[in-house]
C-alpha cells in the first residue's frame, strides 16, 4: 500500500483495507506530488493512492475505484490475509 499522511483518498483505501481485513505495509510518499519521483518513475504517474502488490505491480486507480475493488472481492489479490 502506497499512502501518504492524512490526505482523505489515501486515508480512505486505509480504512477500507482495515475494515476488509486485508494485510498491507503502509509506505508513506512526499507529500508534496512534485517530489515524488521514484514513486512516479515505478507507477507512471505522481497521483496517490495506489496499492504495491508483492510481485512489484503497482496498482493506481480513483480511490472510490480502489474501495470498490477492496469490498467486491473481485480482486484475488485484495483479499483476508492474502499476501
Ligand atoms: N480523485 C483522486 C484524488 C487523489 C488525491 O488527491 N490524492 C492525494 C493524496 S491522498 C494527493 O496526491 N495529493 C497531493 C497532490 O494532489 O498533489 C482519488 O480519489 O484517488
Amino acid at each position: 500500500m502506497i499512502s501518504k499522511w492524512s490526505g482523505h483518498p489515501c486515508w480512505n483505501v486505509q480504512k477500507a483495507l482495515d475494515e476488509a481485513g486485508i494485510e498491507y505495509e503502509l509506505v508513506l510518499e512526499p507529500a508534496l506530488r512534485r517530489n515524488r519521483t521514484d514513486y512516479e518513475r515505478r507507477a507512471g504517474t505522481r497521483v496517490l493512492p495506489a496499492i504495491e502488490f508483492e510481485d512489484g505491480t503497482i496498482l493506481r486507480e480513483d480511490s472510490k475505484e480502489l474501495i470498490e475493488r477492496i469490498w467486491s472481492g473481485s480482486d484475488q489479490r485484495l483479499r483476508p490475509n492474502a499476501k
